[in-house]
């Protein structure tokens, strides 16, 4: 049974892929990598090995590596958008020099890696509906300039070493779980914490500002499924597009209000957001990824909105 090690497994990703990959592979088979300050807590904790496995530290993911023979590296370490365009360099110390640091360990002890990129490497010259798999990717963000290299340095890596790399381009992505830090898109998650606990939702994001968005099922399902796929089938492998839906703020609030009639929302656009939204595409468009692994996604508007209502109210309460 394959060994896997996930590098950033306390994170709004990585907390539940940890778990969802531990009941495939198996609890012992499955390390959570963390740094001091972000500990695995609950069943995260409970359930299967943890190690400091700070990312920026070579020599910590060898160790790891080595005492539990890793076959496989999911490096999900990275500063989301906005918080990276306020510490441009902590994010490419961790999106890149941490990159460099997995891509070299896989080398040496022939691990496969998955690292995610984004919708987020898509800049405006970018076509920005149905954004195709092979495009102009000229981002205006640190965050976006990191994925870009992400994918590059990750292909190059295959190309040069026969290091099986594999990843997605994640659109926003909502979890009732681990909520995110620091992005663009995480007001599509704290509005439903709004709207369960009965707030008005000020919404730092335009009216009329489309982003494609998934809930977290789909996307640990990506992973994974990429992560399996037979490796003949692969045309592409960093970074494949993944859609499952798109919506603007008007969009969600109106998913809401069919389960919550008296939910309110407002606008306080916040500048900095805004301009990284208005720089990434309206929607992607994921032939490739359906045609070369059989990405396909569950969940839409309604039936995200429905499970996470549900899920928040059971934990908030
Ligand atoms: C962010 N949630 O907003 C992340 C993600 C596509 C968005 O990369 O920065």
């Amino acid at each position: 049974m394959k060994n896997i090690l996930v590098i950033g497994a306390t994170g709004q990703i990585g907390s539940e892929l940890t778990m969802k990959l531990r009941g495939i592979y198996g609890n012992d088979h499955v390390v959570a990598g963390y740094i001091v300050g972000a500990e695995p807590k609950g069943e995260l904790k409970e359930s299967g090995p943890a190690e400091i496995c700070d990312v920026t530290d070579a020599s910590a993911i060898e160790r790891v590596v080595t005492k539990y023979s890793i076959d496989a590296i999911y490096n999900l370490a990275a500063l989301l958008s906005v918080v990276a365009e306020h510490k441009p360099l902590l994010a490419w110390k961790i999106g890149i020099d941490g990159l460099l640091n997995v891509l070299e360990v896989a080398r040496q002890h022939q691990c496969a890696v998955f690292t995610p990129s984004s919708i987020g490497s898509f800049g405006p010259e970018t076509p920005r509906d149905h954004t195709p798999q092979d495009t102009v990717q000229r981002p205006r963000t640190i965050y976006g300039v990191s994925k870009v290299t992400t994918e590059l340095l990750s292909d190059y890596y295959h190309n040069k070493y026969g290091v099986d790399t594999r990843s997605v381009r994640f659109p926003g992505l909502i979890s009732n779980v681990t909520p995110p830090g620091g992005g663009t898109t995480d007001y599509a998650v704290d509005i439903y914490y709004s709207a369960v606990r009965g707030e008005k939702f000020v919404c730092p994001i335009g009216a009329g500002t489309y982003m494609d968005m998934m809930y977290m099922p789909d996307a640990l399902h990506a992973c994974v499924q990429l992560m399996e796929a037979d490796p003949e089938r692969l045309i592409h492998r960093n970074g494949f597009n993944i859609a499952s839906m798109s919506f603007d703020p008007e969009g969600i609030f109106a998913a809401i209000k069919k389960y919550k009639p008296d939910f309110e929302m407002e606008y306080k656009v916040d500048p900095l957001k805004q301009s990284i939204a208005d720089s990434w595409p309206n929607s992607l468009e994921d032939i490739c990824a359906r045609q070369e692994w059989d990405w396909k996604p569950t969940y839409d508007l309604d039936s995200m909105t429905k499970d996470m209502l549900e899920k928040l109210a059971a934990r908030l309460k």
